[in-house]
């Protein structure tokens, strides 16, 4: 039975992280208060989306012309908002924004967020999450932000990381030291330290792809989903990228969005979804491929835009890649 005097929160952990950099201003830890508290307003709406009128299409598309439901927009609303509030970003980018959202222009981060991925989880109560990325600005401090600034290499990423809004929510994060878990306990309202410097397997036995597309992949992932087959691994596929991460890092394992006939540069949005997931897995010991190059090595050219993607376990994504080149 873990101490409760020796219990770890989100603050505290930041503020000690922060300490480790004397020259640190504190914006960065200011924008970790500002998502913590964005998160514990979705994850209120979250846990009762059976309850209110937060179920059922918003009526909308976002840009990738997918329906979006309300908790897309009531997510996207609450990051925003807070982060708007806490005045220490100058841009966001976002799933559910068209174009780059303007804040602080005296502010030196850009966030790039997915406010609420595996939307199309909503309505069947499975794991949904939030994911996000930070990045120091390129263009001057009072000016107003620029596409440069939004549109970085994975590899300049400051910090990037999730929440899964599942049996628990949990707050997974990087700042390039290695990444860490909390877990919101509901009864002080905060989030604690449980999974503390998290490691992926170098092997595992699980493998994440949506096989309906298999007709379409690429002959070399054709090769090792076939392989996994004949190695008797677990499948496992939520449709929830977060969820299907989250479960791999810590059992080890793989999941890969490839390119198919229906998703010509694959279904993830490099922005939003791949450079922090990218960032997360190589900082936790893994792996993370579009199948040509590493993603954080990607030169974006637009917000939105969508990159194959193949990560998890190193051996594994290495099977994958010497069977795709
Ligand atoms: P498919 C959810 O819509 C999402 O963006 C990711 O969270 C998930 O991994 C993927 O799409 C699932 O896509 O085509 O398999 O339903």
């Amino acid at each position: 039975m873990r101490n409760r005097n020796t219990v770890i929160t989100l603050s505290q952990f930041v503020a000690n992280e922060q300490a480790k950099h004397p020259d640190a201003s504190g914006n960065l830890s200011k924008i970790f208060r500002d998502i913590k508290f964005a998160t514990k307003l979705v994850n209120r709406d979250v846990r009762k989306a059976g309850l209110v009128d937060v179920l059922g299409e918003h009526g909308s598309t976002n840009i990738q012309g997918e329906e979006v439901k309300k908790l897309d927009v009531i997510a996207n609303d609450e990051f925003i908002s807070s982060l708007s509030a806490g005045g220490d970003c100058c841009a966001i980018i976002s799933e559910e924004e068209d174009y780059i959202r303007h804040l602080n222009p005296d502010a030196k981060y850009v966030l790039a967020m997915d406010p609420l991925d595996g939307s199309s989880n909503i309505d069947v109560n499975a794991p949904i999450g939030t994911i996000f990325s930070i990045y120091k600005r390129v263009s001057p401090v009072g000016t107003k932000a620029t596409d440069a600034d939004c549109l970085q290499k994975g590899v300049n990423q400051i910090a990037a990381g999730y929440i899964i809004y599942g049996s628990s929510t949990m707050l997974v994060y990087t700042t390039g030291a290695g990444v860490n878990g909390f877990t919101l306990d509901m009864s002080i309202g905060d989030f604690c330290l449980s999974h503390p410097n998290m490691h992926m397997p170098e092997e595992g036995k699980i493998y994440s792809v949506n096989e309906g597309n298999y007709k379409t992949f690429p002959e070399g992932i054709k090769q090792y989903v076939d392989a996994c087959k004949e190695a008797k691994m677990s499948a496992r596929y939520i449709g929830s990228m977060v969820a299907d991460f989250h479960r791999n890092l810590i059992k080890g394992g793989i999941f890969m969005y490839p390119a198919s006939a229906s998703a010509p540069n694959g279904k993830l949005r490099l922005m939003y979804e791949c450079n922090p997931m990218a960032f997360l897995i190589e900082q936790a010991g893994g792996k993370a491929s579009t199948g040509d190059q590493r993603i954080m090595e990607v030169e974006p050219t637009e917000l939105h835009q969508r990159v194959p993607v193949i990560m998890g376990s190193t051996n594994m994504v290495d099977d994958v890649l010497n069977r795709c080149n």
